[in-house]
């Protein structure tokens, strides 16, 4: 068939709309794509106890592990609705494209709730970009230190709530004061908020980890261990210096340690 007249023109035109998909995530940069679940406050309201759920954070983990398995990811965190997945410097999936990788996250993220959870839900994502090992640690300290916030908030928010308070005047009571204020709210109402679970307080890490597989050589007859790398869930993780030592023995491991 004859070539339509101006029809190579006609595609780089139609291509030049797809403006943002040139966009490339930096070379050798750390990357963390965060999904975040969309108009949650709704579905949680609806669906699951308050503050936490343990079967919603079970479904937000399910997330992070599908996350954190298909785009190759170094480390998970969630907290709340969101999870946040870093992605080794030399990630190389989907050629780097923004595109791709927000929207697949986000995708992925809502298919894998969707299943746990059993009804539609939808995720947006996004990508965070940072040069330095520290600025990742830095990153991590800084999602931690927003899942104890909103935790010691939404303890306080719904202790109010269940003692008959409309949602605006829990809100009014909550505004502005000290998080000494809202420890002594929970402790006059015999909550200890240091002793809440600490997937409530600090979230929960997902990562690779190597273990050691009893197998058989056939070619020798002999008996063989494998190393192989499973995904463990870390609901104990700890606070602060202490997490950002945890989180450099997941970025630097031992064997790559200078
Ligand atoms: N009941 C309940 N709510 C939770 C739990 N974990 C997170 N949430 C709620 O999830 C919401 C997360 O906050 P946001 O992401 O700012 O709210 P959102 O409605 O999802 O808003 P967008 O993300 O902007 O669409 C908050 O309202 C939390 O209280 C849980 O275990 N139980
Ligand atoms: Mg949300």
């Amino acid at each position: 068939m004859k070539a339509r007249k101006g029809s190579s023109g006609f595609e780089a035109r139609m291509r030049a709309g797809e403006c943002y998909h040139g966009q490339r995530l930096p070379p050798a940069a750390w990357v963390i794509l965060r999904v975040d679940g969309h108009g949650f406050s709704r579905l949680t309201e609806r669906r699951f106890g308050k503050p936490f759920d343990p079967t919603f954070h079970a479904h937000m983990v399910a997330v992070a592990t599908a996350l954190l398995e298909r785009f190759q990811g170094v480390f998970a965190y969630t907290e709340s609705d969101e999870v946040s997945v870093l992605l080794p410097r030399d990630w190389d999936m989907f050629d780097r494209e923004v595109e791709k990788a927000v929207s697949l996250s986000a995708g992925l993220a809502s298919a894998a709730f969707a299943t746990a959870c059993g009804e539609v839900a939808w995720f947006d994502s996004r990508a965070w970009v940072g040069a330095r090992d520290e600025d990742v640690v830095d990153y991590f300290r800084w999602r931690q230190a927003d899942a104890g916030r909103c935790a010691l908030n939404g303890w306080c928010y719904w202790s109010l709530r269940k003692e008959g308070l409309a949602a605006g005047e829990a809100a009014r009571i909550l505004h502005g004061r000290s998080r000494a204020f809202k420890h002594d709210l929970l402790f006059r109402r015999g909550v200890n908020f240091n002793d809440l679970p600490a997937w409530q307080r600090r979230g929960t890490g997902v990562a690779w980890e190597r273990f050691e597989k009893e197998g058989f050589d056939p070619l020798r007859g002999l008996a063989a261990r494998a190393v192989r790398r499973r995904l463990a869930v870390h609901r104990e993780l700890p606070l602060k210096d202490e997490f950002g030592r945890y989180l450099e023995g997941l970025i630097r491991p031992p064997a790559a340690a200078s």
